[in-house]
């Protein structure tokens, strides 16, 4: 049995006390080990030894993406890279990625807050799991990973991709618990059924499934073509990766690991903090991170937070389902995209400011995403081989700032939308 029950049923005044120590901890090491968060905390007048309560963390300032941008690759880490043992990295807003590192000590502490999530989803040393997110850069992959190991699961790396693989092996190595994303989940279905494979010969019961939106009709669809139970895992890199929470059985919300990784609800717009029960957008400080600690940082992603117990027992925070993002990003079979990356890539192509439009659409189960460019005078030309060679060439560059595969589509000069406000640059026909 993995889960912490003295903490995950701690009362909220142990909780309490425990996150304002391990809060004046954090701030003592990002003011004496980060130039950047000591120039920050010097601005609102702050020294290490002010943080008395708890509540004293919503004077502090936030961080942003923009921030970790500003401070690429490692500029941002509280300790010597002889102390990191591994790097992640995430999409940034243009051709930059978003840098995370790890102490050993953060990857132990990875392994048991997504070893908790695996738990609330049933996961025990009994079962197979089959990891099909995608390991390298993304944090997918290798977090669901340390988790499972740490729970003494047997676990099966396929990553991504490869669907007819994953199906075989699923069946032959009698996978019980398969974790990806909610829309692959159901892409795995439908191949599985047009290849005449029998669901009986599947093992799988549970499945552990995020790193994108999804709703309860997906979640229903999921457990009706697979006859499983879908649990719905959150996370990002900045923070750590998957498992920053889940839900249980209960469902009736995911569970924050508020031990590690603190979250508020602020209104984006004002930045003040919301009450419990209002909806905002969620932001996460990390309590006992020593690569990548992060103060305050805006996720941009929309929630709503809960600090009753809950009917399972737990007594940890919960946040509704994510409800959406107050960005632009897109996230397309997996992968999180900027419209900002296509601009910057089209930027390398034509002298003037690039007219293009992004269009997402849900094939199936399957995400398309099609880009039409318009031709400047500079990306123009007459014959046919020409444009095919322009397109190829939008394409390859693309396809490695993105991460994923575009549809390239060169239409006229003059025949993209014009935007006298805030430019409209992406249409999303998908329905989850
Ligand atoms: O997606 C980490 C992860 C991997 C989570 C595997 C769950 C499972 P990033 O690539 O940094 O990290 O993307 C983080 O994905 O800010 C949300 O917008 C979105 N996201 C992640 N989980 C969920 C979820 C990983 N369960 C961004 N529901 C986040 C909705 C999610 N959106």
């Amino acid at each position: 049995m993995i889960w912490n029950q003295s903490i995950e049923c701690m009362d909220r005044e142990g909780m309490e006390a425990l996150q304002l120590r391990r809060l004046q901890d954090m701030v003592d090491r990002i003011y004496y080990n980060v130039p950047f968060y000591r120039r920050k905390l010097q601005e609102v007048g702050f020294m290490p030894g002010d943080v008395r309560h708890l509540s004293d963390l919503s004077k502090l300032p936030f961080t942003t993406k923009q921030d970790l941008r500003d401070n690429y690759p490692f500029g941002l880490f509280a300790v010597p890279m002889s102390e990191v043992v591994r790097v992640h990295a995430s999409s940034g807003t243009t051709g930059k990625p978003t840098v995370v590192g790890y102490t050993r000590k953060d990857l132990d502490t990875w392994a048991e807050t997504t070893a908790r999530c695996l738990y609330m989803a049933n996961t025990s040393r009994q079962d197979v799991v089959q990891i099909s997110y995608g390991y390298g850069l993304f944090t997918g992959g290798l977090g669901l990973h340390g988790g499972a190991e740490r729970i003494g699961a047997s676990v099966i790396p396929t990553s991504s991709g490869n669907t007819e693989k994953q199906l075989m092996l699923m069946e032959d190595f009698g996978t019980t618990l398969l974790a990806c994303t909610p829309s692959y989940a159901l892409h795995l279905a439908e191949v599985r059924e047009k290849s005449g494979m029998d669901r009986s010969s599947f093992k799988l019961r549970y499945g552990v499934f995020g790193a994108e939106p999804w709703s309860e009709r997906m979640r229903g669809q999921i457990e009706e073509q697979w006859q499983i139970k879908a649990y719905d895992i959150y996370g990002l890199s900045e923070v750590m990766g998957p498992g920053v929470a889940n839900d249980c059985d209960a469902r009736s919300g995911l569970h924050v690991h508020e031990d590690h990784y603190y979250p508020e609800i602020i209104d984006p717009l004002t930045e003040e903090v919301l009450p419990q029960g209002e909806k905002g957008e969620l932001v996460f400080t990390t309590f006992t991170k020593e690569a990548f600690p992060l103060l305050r940082y805006r996720t941009r992603d929309i929630s709503v937070l809960h600090r009753e117990p809950c009917a399972c027992g737990r007594t940890l925070a919960r946040i509704e389902r994510l409800m959406g993002r107050t960005d632009d990003m897109l996230i397309i079979r997996g992968v999180n995209v900027f419209p900002s990356q296509v601009e910057s890539v089209l930027l390398e192509f034509g002298e003037a400011a690039p007219h293009y439009q992004m269009v997402v659409e849900r094939e199936g189960t399957l995400d398309k995403l099609t880009i039409e460019v318009e031709l400047s005078p500079a990306l123009f030309s007459d014959t046919i081989t020409g444009l095919a060679h322009t397109e190829k060439l939008i394409r390859d560059r693309l396809d490695s700032v993105l991460g994923i595969s575009a549809s390239i589509k060169l239409v006229e000069p003059g025949s993209t939308p014009r935007f006298e406000g805030k430019s409209v640059r992406v249409t999303d026909k998908r329905e989850i």
